[in-house]
């Protein structure tokens, strides 16, 4: 087990399109058990593979408090999605201490393939449904930033771009922009 370094914002890293995976093997089994571990030990509730620069179509949700429901999904995809969207709070562990509300459908239906190689479907609302299409962007290179303005983009650049300068700067306190 390992915990994996996590790329932030803006590094262009994150800006790359994953590749389907082909074939689950030792290599997809253990990035996948590595990313589940550096996800809660974050903690989140959600990491893509882009994330931790392997782009590749992987990516591992779990919303539990309690760590009961890993969800890990190879090459998800949304089959279907509510014409009614939802405005909720977004974070993300590639843009530390910022928050802010996002416009998404309501619910989605998603289809992937588990570390089984079997293929599953499930409905998601609520918070599930967020942090699936959350971490699906990340997989085409999104991330939840480029949903707002300009003025907050730049704003969100400065702080991080700061931050990293000046490591125990500012990222204290969460920043509602
Ligand atoms: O941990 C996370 N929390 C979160 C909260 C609201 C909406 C999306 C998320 S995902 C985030 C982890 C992360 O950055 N995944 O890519
Ligand atoms: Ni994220």
């Amino acid at each position: 087990m390992a915990l994996l370094n996590i790329l932030q914002y803006p590094d262009p890293r994150l800006r790359t399109v994953a590749r389907p995976i082909v074939e689950i093997d030792a290599r997809i089994k253990t990035l996948a058990r590595d990313m589940a571990e550096t996800m809660y030990a974050a903690p989140g509730i959600g990491l893509a593979a882009t994330q931790v620069n392997v782009h590749e179509r992987l990516i591992v949700v779990d919303i539990t408090e309690d760590h009961s429901d890993l969800r890990i999904l190879i090459n998800p995809e949304r089959l279907e999605h509510s014409p009614q969207t939802k405005l909720v709070q977004e974070g993300c562990l590639s843009v530390p201490g910022m928050y802010d509300e996002i416009e998404r459908p309501d619910w989605v239906r998603i289809r992937a393939i588990n570390l089984d190689g079997q293929s599953i479907e499930f409905e998601a609302q609520g918070l599930l449904s967020v942090c699936v299409q959350h971490e699906m962007d990340h997989l085409d290179g999104r991330v939840f930033v480029d949903y707002l303005s300009r003025l907050k983009q730049s704003r969100i650049q400065q702080k991080l771009i700061k931050a990293q300068r000046q490591p125990t700067d500012s990222l204290e306190q969460p920043t509602r922009l």
